[in-house]
């Protein structure tokens, strides 16, 4: 055995592959999350993960039509965002990535303005003081930056560990295996540490950052990231969604109840590729893909719920729920059209800025050169 192999704990798994649930002893504090679970709840999370995968579909199909400019495809990752989603409280804070549709999801969050986003007609287009979701980062790390010092400030305004249900919250955010390699999420991880935020940082080690594998961004399990910095890790499996809402809960109340951050790594896998960009056959193997494909977080939910006696009617009922998703957001991006080409500018700064006049300027000029060629 090596030193780094004897710093593992066991990863927190309910569900085997086959659906059978079981707890380890030593993950009690956790079981008990789900001993408050009711049939509907389930239910919700098996729908919402369908709903999330069924999306994930129909926007790569809507891409490759060339109504969004690029998609972000979550498809392998339903559990991991679906059941850390339902682990948030109601007044907790999410700082998500660019993969987050799941998390999206389970926050209400209009898919449309996801699309609208990738489409190039929004920058994100919700309301994250309403939803508490806030708007995508596409630069890697940030939005770890950005949670911890929210999360430092709700510290401030004293709004931990008073056990007042409607005041006190907490904070999670959001990144990738490759996002840990960024100096931005190791200064999160220093600050959250030193002020003890009330926080959760959720890492989805889906193992590849575009055509990175994760053993080229640490020599140590992801979830010792943090302990250097005195942020304590536990691993979780991302494919199971009772341990991914479960351990997500659970540090999402001790971090409210000022017991200080934690650092969460979900074991996934991205089965898609990294954007519509990307091709992934060019840098992995079918065979790591099939290993993760038996692994798949609906696949076993849906054993688990099986084996629960839940019957056919519900998951039919979870297709056509899918299907009328699909054909609604299908018409509805079709019917988006062209925005004007202002729109690409405002909201860049909140204040006039001469680069972007000028290039607002130059853009006009080129489009104005193809008046009167039947564009
Ligand atoms: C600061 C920064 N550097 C590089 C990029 C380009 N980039 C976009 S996604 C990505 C890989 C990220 O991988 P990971 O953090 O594992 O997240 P995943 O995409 O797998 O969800 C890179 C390098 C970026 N967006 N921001
Ligand atoms: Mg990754």
């Amino acid at each position: 055995m090596t030193a780094q192999d004897a710093q593992r704990v066991p990863m927190v798994q309910m569900l085997s592959i086959e659906g059978e649930f079981s707890v380890a002893p030593e993950f009690a504090d956790y079981a008990a999350y789900i001993d408050r679970l009711t049939d509907a709840d389930y239910l919700k999370f098996y729908r919402d993960m369908a709903i999330m995968r069924r999306f994930d579909a129909e926007a790569t199909a809507l891409q490759r039509q060339g109504q969004l400019g690029l998609w972000i495809p979550a498809i392998g990752q339903e559990a991991a965002q679906i059941g850390s989603g339902y682990g948030v409280g109601h007044n907790d804070h999410i700082f998500p990535s660019y993969r987050e549709h799941g998390v999206a999801i389970t926050h209400g969050i209009d898919l449309m303005s996801i699309l609208k986003m990738l489409r190039g007609v929004n920058h994100g287009g919700w309301n994250p003081d309403e939803t508490r979701f806030h708007l995508y980062a596409i630069v890697l790390g940030t939005q770890a930056l950005h949670a911890t010092g929210y999360a430092m400030g709700v510290a401030f305004d004293g709004k931990v560990g008073t056990g007042n249900k409607d005041e006190d919250l907490a904070v999670i955010t959001y990144f990738g295996d490759g996002a840990t390699a960024e100096g931005d999420v190791s200064e999160s991880l220093l600050f959250a540490a030193i002020n003890q935020t009330p926080q959760v940082f959720f890492c989805q080690n889906n193992q590849w950052a575009i055509s990175s594998n994760v053993a080229r961004q640490t020599k140590v399990p992801l979830y010792l990231r943090g302990t250097g910095f005195g942020v304590p890790g536990i691993q979780v499996d991302g494919n199971d969604v009772l341990a991914c809402y479960a351990v997500t809960a659970k540090h999402m109340d001790d971090a409210r109840a000022g017991l200080g951050p934690t650092f969460i790594e979900a074991m996934t896998y991205r089965i898609g590729a990294h954007t519509t960009s990307d091709d992934p056959t060019k840098y992995r193997d079918n065979a790591e893909v099939e290993y993760w494909q038996a692994r798949d977080p609906l696949a076993r939910f849906e054993k688990f719920l099986r084996n629960r006696g839940v019957e056919q009617a519900f998951f039919d009922e979870c297709d056509a729920h899918g299907d009328k998703l699909a054909a609604e957001i299908r018409e509805a991006t079709f019917a988006l059209g062209n925005p004007p080409i202002e729109n690409m500018f405002q909201h860049v700064y909140s204040q006039p800025h001469p680069v972007i006049a000028e290039q607002y300027a130059w853009l006009n000029d080129y489009e104005a050169s193809f008046e009167g060629e039947g564009n």
